[in-house]
């Protein structure tokens, strides 16, 4: 069959050619503009969503706001949880993850990358330059060397010596902490009605080398719909992509829930795959948030002690997330 027939069995007859690999950005014109919000996981993203406002109110893009504030959380030394000084697995090698998403549906991630700080810029360089969306282990630190990021030693001595504290037990239990520190998880909507969003993290602490979570898969860490909305999540990364769960809440919000609410029944879903499996849901911990296209922002978790991050329009906030389980 001729492509010309092809496409017009696909009712795509009048098409001259086929769309680019990643959409060019489209103008939003006579649209009025809008608020914009930053919007992130945990206290730390405090930080992340006042550098990513300064973007957003300078005209900058959704896309552009999420990266510089990921960046200012993998360069901290102290978030132990991502980028440089991000915790080691049982091996005691740093691997981070990574993924980000566009309005238009652009993607790119990286997971179980060595030696690269800024593990958010290089899945944006997989979305943006390769025309794959997922890189891995050696075959990302490659794709980062040629595309000019420094080589780091990740492993901070406060992580190198709990390391080396987990090693006298050596108890394997890659249970997410339900303390305050974790995976960041950033979305945020500009004034011209944009989302993005991105997650970066170094996952589980002392996981298996090789190990990769849900912040790097696109649809569990992360999912944005830009007529819709966007969601990112934290927490027990098997769970969240078992159930698909940051698809799983724009899906919701797609159907007329408000971000809440959406956010509300990914936890009840994931709930009901613990009861359903009868697995053990004690000590584990989850929690979404969300960002709709209006600028609505939803938030809720599995049990007590999550906390996310609000920046609307340079006013910010730290709001503790209501939970499903006591
Ligand atoms: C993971 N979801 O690797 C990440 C870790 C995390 O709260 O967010 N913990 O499973």
């Amino acid at each position: 069959m001729k492509r010309s027939e092809f496409l017009q069995l696909l009712g795509l007859g009048t098409i001259a050619s086929f769309s680019p690999l990643h959409a060019e950005e489209t103008k939003t014109e006579g649209q009025k503009p809008l608020v914009p919000i930053a919007l992130g996981t945990w206290p730390f993203a405090l930080q992340s969503n006042k550098t990513a406002m300064d973007i957003l109110l300078t005209g900058g893009s959704a896309l552009d706001a999420v990266e510089a504030g990921a960046r200012l959380c993998e360069a901290n030394p102290k978030e132990r949880s991502v980028g440089l000084g991000g915790r080691p697995d049982r091996e005691g090698i740093v691997t981070l993850d990574a993924c980000i998403m566009d309005h238009l549906g652009n993607i790119g991630s990286v997971a179980a990358v060595e030696n690269v700080v800024h593990v958010s810029s290089l899945a944006r360089a997989v979305m943006e330059k390769t025309p794959h969306v997922l890189l891995v282990g050696n075959g990302a630190r490659q794709f980062a060397q040629e595309q000019g990021f420094p080589m780091e030693n990740l492993l901070v001595p406060d992580s190198e010596s709990e390391w080396k504290k987990w090693l006298e037990k050596s108890e394997y239990r890659p249970i997410p902490n339900v303390e305050n520190h974790d995976t960041i998880g950033l979305l945020a909507l500009d004034h011209s009605g944009r989302l993005a969003g991105l997650c970066t993290t170094s996952g589980m602490a002392f996981k298996m080398h090789g190990r990769v979570g849900d912040s790097p898969i696109i649809g569990a860490g992360l999912y944005v719909e830009g007529e819709v909305g966007g969601a990112t999540a934290t927490g027990h990364g098997e769970e969240v992509i078992r159930t698909v769960g940051s698809f799983r809440v724009v899906a919701a919000m797609q159907e007329g829930h408000a971000p809440q609410q959406a956010c509300e029944l990914a936890v009840k879903d994931i709930h009901r795959f613990f009861l359903r499996r009868g697995v053990s849901i004690q000590d584990t911990q989850i929690g979404f948030i969300a960002l709709s296209r209006n600028g609505e922002v939803g938030a809720f978790a599995l049990r007590s002690g999550f906390s996310y991050a609000v920046n609307e329009n340079g006013e910010e906030k730290l709001v503790k997330a209501a939970f499903l389980l006591s």
